[in-house]
């Protein structure tokens, strides 16, 4: 199908309240996104054999999860070759590569455990990020890591954030661009705690000794992500909000905000203008939370559209980093990952499409009427015609097409994996 004489006919429509989708799409082409490998395999990696644990949760059965690193591999291949435009792959510590027979400790971890993505980056033009995995692991005491009031945990813990710097730093060298390293504890308490500020002090004292090892600032951004609770830290979160906008604040490294950890009635689009006032970088992981952090599939729903135009009408698109963070294993992975990608760039190109001087000048005048009213029509411009265009130029099927091969890939591939 050509989609060609739609999209012109679309320009004109788009044109005529001064929008240039020739602009947009070219624009969206060059927006990277970080793509989460923990959607293929329920956040499992490749360094342990128990449960996930710190008050995440991955619930479902789909058939066809990936097992081993080239399964991973293959998985992730499948996904971007359905997925418009370059992007980046977001790695977590547990999922380095061993050779046969070989184990290494988290605490001990080298950039070579790493060699093979670095590998698969390069093959494929992509850029990595990373993030230490402070879960999932016997060292994770009384639900505790790097505000363990036991030092032998914290050091354990301690060391595992230096060795993740290097190992970004690694990434950033090989693959010639910055790597995003986020740091997030699970660390926090079920029931109201007899001390909040001692286990705060000592996530502190930890950031503040990994993030004394030299390391490069240019080609390592380390973030830090913030969240409001956990299952089974109910009561208290050690990295909450204010401590984690401080400590960035403080060190001059960057804020992580994902949106499933605010309170429900909190909205991170509206925290993205205040932050980017005080930061010169942010980062997102954007998610979707039902009822809870529940980290269901990115949607093209109200709030990442919102997402979306505040990162493009404020002219950020190089100051925010945007990372997807979900993990539903109650449908075909491949088709998650596919459809939070991109709904992420829908959202993208939804808030490119918009009329963001105008409504804006709008607002200034007071004219309130004509806002609301602008941005409703704005809702069915012929946007699925540009979409479309941009999926077909950038040789990845257009609309629904892209799950054919999901299906088929499903029983050639997924189906055989029991
Ligand atoms: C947990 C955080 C964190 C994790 C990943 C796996 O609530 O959102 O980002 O989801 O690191
Ligand atoms: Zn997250």
């Amino acid at each position: 199908m050509n989609y060609q004489e739609r999209y012109l006919s679309a320009k004109e429509a788009y044109k005529a309240v001064g929008v240039d989708t020739d602009v947009a799409i070219e624009q969206l082409k060059k927006i990277a996104i970080s793509m989460h490998c923990w959607q293929g395999d329920d956040v499992t990696g490749f360094d342990h054999e128990g449960p996930l644990t710190g008050g995440i949760q991955a619930t479902g059965d789909y058939p066809g999860k990936a097992r081993t690193p080239k399964e991973l591999m293959a998985d992730i291949d499948k996904v971007l070759s359905l997925v418009p435009g370059k992007h980046k792959i977001n790695l977590h510590a547990n999922y380095a590569i061993f050779e046969e027979g070989e184990f290494v400790d988290r605490n001990k971890l080298e950039p070579k455990h790493f060699a093979k993505w670095v590998e698969f980056a390069k093959e494929r033009g992509l850029g990595l990020d990373f993030n230490p995995t402070y879960f999932s692991h016997d060292m994770v005491k009384g639900g505790l890591t790097l505000s363990s009031p036991d030092e032998e945990v914290r050091q354990f813990w301690i060391e595992h954030g230096k060795a993740c710097i290097r190992i970004a730093e690694y990434f950033a060298t090989e693959l010639n661009q910055p790597c995003v390293m986020n740091i997030w504890i699970p660390d926090g308490y079920k029931d109201i705690p007899a001390d909040r500020l001692g286990p705060r002090a000592r996530f502190k004292d930890s950031l503040d000794q990994i993030l004394s090892i030299p390391y490069d600032k240019e080609k390592v951004y380390v973030c830090l992500e913030s969240k409001v609770f956990g299952i089974g830290v109910e009561s208290y979160t050690v990295g909450s909000a204010e401590f984690c906008m401080g400590y960035s604040a403080h060190k001059g490294i960057m804020p992580l905000m994902d949106n499933g950890h605010y309170h429900p009635t909190e909205v991170v689009s509206d925290k993205i203008p205040a932050m980017l006032l005080f930061n010169d970088k942010i980062a997102l992981h954007v998610t979707r939370p039902v009822r809870w952090d529940s980290d269901h599939v990115v949607i093209f729903d109200d709030e990442t559209r919102e997402i979306a135009k505040e990162i493009v009408r404020n002219d950020a698109l190089d100051r925010v980093f945007i990372a997807l963070d979900f993990f539903d294993a109650s449908i075909n992975r491949v088709a998650a990952w596919t459809i939070g990608m991109r709904n992420m760039q829908k959202a993208l190109l939804y808030a490119l499409l918009s009329p963001n001087a105008k409504l804006k000048a709008l607002q200034d005048e007071s004219n309130f009427t004509e806002v609301l009213m602008l941005q409703e029509e704005m809702k069915v411009y012929p946007f699925g015609d540009v979409w479309n265009y941009f999926c077909e130029i950038n040789e990845v099927p257009a609309k629904e097409d892209w799950y054919k091969e999901v299906k088929a890939y499903e029983e050639e591939v997924l189906a055989l994996r029991q």
